[in-house]
């Protein structure tokens, strides 16, 4: 009896420990989609390798996406489908002085609908994607400064309208201490018709954008934040795409395809050719540029409707893990207002264990404005100095190598001696991550901006060209490239007078270069991928001679216009000076 009952343990046991999981791994198998459909969202903050989730797939059957939306109905009037619409004769006055005001046409807003229809504007492929369907909810936020009422009004109609409901968690308006009236109750008023789904918070005083933005990171409450600007239109089925990479992988970053929404009649079309790609970088002065998509980087995807890398992003729409975001420290709270914050926050997700993909199936309309309407308020009078170039400082001082930060003071010698505040704690985050070194960044991630702005030579001088013969400084005269450029009154601040000439006969100014032909002196675009060029400075006769024209810069005497003349050691309308100067 005994025996005979130790038997049927030993096969009790062995169905419990052997059948039982063999049964659970077939069923488990056959039934992975809803397995891994139904994990839990909480387990998006553990290591990742403890997660298995599910990733968009593209559909071969011809049929539409899961989360594709219905075609929008047709719709009559002013600025539906995302056309121009051009102002009846009576209020083009007050579109002029709303242009004035605001930087866009805000009569020509406020004479569309807020729930106009766009054009889908996305690659055909995008309509066959399926996507997971326990994707995270997302906080989508909005900071405003003296923002339209009608273009943020459409911005949060469009999210409202072109997201799937189950993955809004709330759309969050910060107000960044703005002036105007109809900002107050007006929009208090309004917004209860979305019956809690939008939510608005005030400054007490005047932020800036950046730290607007972590405040508000800080109040949503979305496993995913979502910044956009306040004057934005989202396109079809926007959100899914940008949701999948970061369910994926919490710490990527991803970022739409930027549309354009034209600043005076509020038509709403594409800005880059289309299904052609491309990726956020930037020149050695900090600037934000655009670059092709590397076949490097296009090749490692099947599909080219599918997300790529990207060293770093235009700074206004983005989405990211919410926690993830404040792990980083948000952004860096000694930003100030606008500007950088792109890079800042772009070099600490790639150095530090994250990663940026660009999503073309992703598409957002923004109205770029004709001018920057706002000032910089208080914050920028405990600036010595332009508060962007202090803002630059801070993000390369921290994330930079010595080998790169000279590249940047070569660019633009002046930040040398401006201002950026403390660092030391933005230093110590970097060190406390763990963070990869800049060097490794530009190796494995940006190594296209090498392709289009090669390591710079060291500048021979910088600073003021004074002419000898008429005492004055060569000048771009404010004007933008192409612009034949002059001379004048010498002013020591820099300016539109500080120009660089380097070791490989570059002539420089800000991000463009001087040339010249026989007809005159001109400030043209560089020559992207170089950095030298056919000036050549004669120290013992202080000439400046163009290397192809075998001509000298000279003042003309006469006209006081700048020319190319046959070199004359003796003529002092072709002697130059170039002297530093100092922020004033
Ligand atoms: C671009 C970005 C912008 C930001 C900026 C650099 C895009 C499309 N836009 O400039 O998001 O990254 O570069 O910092 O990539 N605002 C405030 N407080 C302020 C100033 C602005 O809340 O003190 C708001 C403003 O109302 C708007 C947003 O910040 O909603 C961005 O400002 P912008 O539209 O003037 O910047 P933009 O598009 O020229
Ligand atoms: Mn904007």
């Amino acid at each position: 009896r005994v025996q005979f009952k130790r038997g049927r343990i030993v096969r009790i046991a062995a169905c419990v420990f052997i059948v039982v999981p063999l049964l659970y791994l077939l069923f488990s198998k056959s039934n992975q989609l809803q397995y891994e459909a139904s994990l839990n969202r909480k387990s998006l903050s553990e290591p990742d390798k403890y997660i298995i989730r599910s990733r968009p797939v593209f559909k071969a059957d011809g049929k539409l996406g899961n989360l594709e939306p219905p075609l929008e109905p047709y719709k009559e009037g002013p600025g539906e489908g995302g056309k121009a619409y051009h102002l009846p004769e009576a209020y083009r006055a007050a579109g002029d002085a709303s242009l004035g005001e605001y930087g866009m046409n805000m009569e020509t807003s406020n004479h569309i609908s807020f729930d106009r229809t766009i054009p889908d504007l996305r690659m055909e492929e995008c309509k066959y994607w399926d996507y997971p369907l326990d994707l995270p909810k997302a906080s989508v936020i909005l900071v405003f400064h003296n923002e339209g009422f009608s273009s943020l009004m459409r911005t949060v109609h469009s999210i409202i309208k072109r997201t799937p409901a189950q993955y809004l968690e709330e759309i969050i308006l910060v107000d960044d201490f703005s002036s105007k009236a109809d900002l107050d109750q007006k929009l208090e008023d309004y917004i209860q018709r979305f019956n809690g789904k939008v939510r608005l918070i005030r400054n007490t005083e005047r932020e800036g954008l950046i730290r607007t933005r972590s405040r508000g990171a800080k109040e949503s409450r979305g496993e995913v934040i979502v910044f956009l600007d306040a004057h934005c239109e989202v396109g079809l089925n926007w959100l899914p795409p940008l949701l999948a990479p970061i369910y994926s992988d919490r710490k990527i970053m991803t970022v739409p395809v930027i549309d354009g929404i034209d600043y005076q009649t509020w038509e709403f079309r594409s800005v880059y050719e289309p299904d052609h790609h491309y990726r956020g970088i930037f020149e050695w002065g900090m600037l934000y540029k655009e670059n092709e998509l590397p076949e490097r980087e296009a090749k490692k995807r099947k599909y080219n409707s599918e997300p790529y890398k990207s060293p770093t992003h235009a700074g206004g729409l983005f989405a990211m893990d919410r926690a993830f975001f404040l792990e980083l420290g948000g952004y860096d709270p000694g930003l100030l207002v606008w500007g950088g914050e792109n890079f800042e926050l772009s070099f600490k997700i790639w150095m530090c264990g994250g990663s940026i993909e660009w999503v073309p199936c992703s598409r957002i309309g923004h109205v770029y404005r004709s001018f920057m309407p706002y000032n910089f308020g208080k914050l920028a009078d405990r600036v010595k100095g332009p508060l962007i170039t202090y803002n630059y400082k801070r993000v390369i001082e921290t994330w930079f190598d010595e080998k790169h930060k000279a590249y940047f003071y070569t660019r633009e010698p002046l930040a040398m001696f401006l201002d950026m505040g403390d660092i030391s704690e933005q230093v110590a985050l970097r060190d406390k991550l763990h963070c990869k070194d800049f060097s490794w960044f530009m190796k494995h991630v940006a190594y296209d901006v090498y392709t289009k702005f090669p390591e710079l030579p060291p500048n021979l001088f910088w600073g003021e060209a004074k002419n000898l013969g008429t005492q004055k400084c060569l000048d771009s005269m404010g004007r933008t490239a192409p612009a034949v450029i002059g001379t004048s009154y010498c002013h020591g601040s820099g300016s539109s007078q500080l120009f660089r000439l380097n070791a490989e006969g570059q002539l420089g100014h800000g991000e463009r270069c001087v040339d010249a032909d026989k007809q005159g002196v001109k400030l043209i675009f560089c020559r992207l991928g170089t950095v030298d060029g056919p000036w050549r400075f004669h120290n013992s006769t202080r000439q400046l001679e163009h290397a192809i024209l075998k001509r000298c810069l000279s003042v003309h005497p006469e006209t006081n216009q700048l020319a190319m003349l046959r070199c004359d050691e003796n003529n002092s309308y072709q002697q130059w000076r170039f002297k530093e100067v100092r922020p004033d």
